[in-house]
């Protein structure tokens, strides 16, 4: 089922899930011959690592489950996570799904455009992005101020008071120090807590490895191609890759560059196949770059994107290049000129 794509952009509405509801939801699960659990497209570590804990936990109560993704892992740091913790992940073209399956959405929320609506009914959204889940769900736990979907999975865990294996604990962390920058953005109270049980539980020396070794020795000179490109206006940097670049490398440039200390915005702009895939860091309290995406891109029809106020991504549609490139050079205008209002607020 398709749903379509709303963003409230003012009213944010926490329900507070109770263990009832979850324990209804499981419920609900418990006669499926297989429950689909869904990572977003092209995923990072938390919608894996989320989804195997999710998988891990139905198997503890009973139920079988297979976790499929649309799109690449292209990040090395997955692909060994993957590898070293033998998570079950299937590319969703190899899982044979069909319209009989029930699926639970992760770290992502379906309608969103980077969550491929596969065959099957959407049944459950587990998800921390400002996104505008459908009515009819059977289950629906969107946390908007946690750091990571991870946290959600420690909180699940406790209100079974099922103990986490120490591989579960071990991605989960991964998940929630890459999504939170090792706890320096967008960490509640909530993520403090999961965050002291998954050192107490996982494999701390396996944990480093698999953040440490993030980039490939060929990714190397996509920094120094960023360097040379980076422009900066007010505090707001804008760097453009013109050459082959893992969508997923486009964040680890864009906090690269946040590191420099006069910028506190930055955007990472690449042309593809697409139009212009974007990527956008902000540090800068009165810059919400999700609302940027939102209001630049998916209002104007532009394209689309969201994410977090202080990490987003997006895309410009081929179609409207034009609006976003002055005198034949790409300087997104539309997109920049946003960011500068907000920051001179
Ligand atoms: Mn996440």
């Amino acid at each position: 089922m398709k749903f379509g794509t709303k963003h409230s952009l003012t009213i944010k509405v926490t329900h507070m899930i109770q263990t009832s509801d979850l324990v209804n939801f499981v419920q609900k699960l418990s006669p499926l011959q297989r429950v689909v659990i869904q990572a977003h497209d092209y995923p990072d570590h938390d919608a894996i690592a989320s989804a195997y804990a999710m998988s891990v936990l139905l198997k503890e109560l009973g139920i079988d489950s297979i976790i499929v993704y649309n799109g690449e892992i292209d990040r090395i740091s997955l692909s060994n996570m993957i590898e070293w913790l033998n998570i079950p992940v299937s590319h969703c073209s190899k899982a044979q799904l069909t319209t009989m399956d029930k699926i639970i959405t992760i770290d992502g929320c379906i309608g969103e455009r980077n969550v491929t609506d596969m065959p099957g009914e959407e049944i459950a959204v587990i998800d921390h992005h400002v996104v505008t889940p459908p009515k009819n769900l059977w289950f629906c736990d969107v946390r908007e101020e946690y750091g990571a979907t991870a946290t959600i999975m420690f909180e699940y865990f406790q209100a079974f008071n099922i103990s986490m294996p120490k591989d579960v604990a071990t991605a989960l962390l991964v998940g929630l120090k890459i999504d939170t920058a090792h706890m320096t953005r967008g960490v509640c109270s909530a993520d403090l807590k999961a965050f002291v049980m998954f050192n107490q539980q996982a494999d701390l020396a396996l944990v480093n490895k698999i953040c440490r070794n993030e980039i490939t020795y060929s990714e190397l000179k996509l920094f120094e191609h960023v360097c040379q490109s980076v422009e900066q206006t007010e505090g707001v940097g804008l760097a453009t890759v013109s050459i082959d670049c893992p969508k997923n490398m486009l964040g680890i440039l864009g906090d690269f560059l946040l590191t420099v200390n006069e910028l506190d915005v930055v955007v990472v702009a690449q042309s593809s196949q697409r139009g212009i895939q974007l990527s956008l860091r902000s540090e800068c309290q009165y810059v919400d770059v999700a609302k940027v995406m939102r209001e630049q891109l998916n209002i104007k029809n532009f394209g689309f994107g969201g994410g977090h106020s202080h990490m987003a991504g997006g895309v410009v549609f081929k179609e409207f290049l034009d609006e976003f490139i002055d005198e034949e050079e790409l300087h997104l205008s539309p997109i920049i000129d946003s960011i500068l209002a907000l920051r001179s607020f």
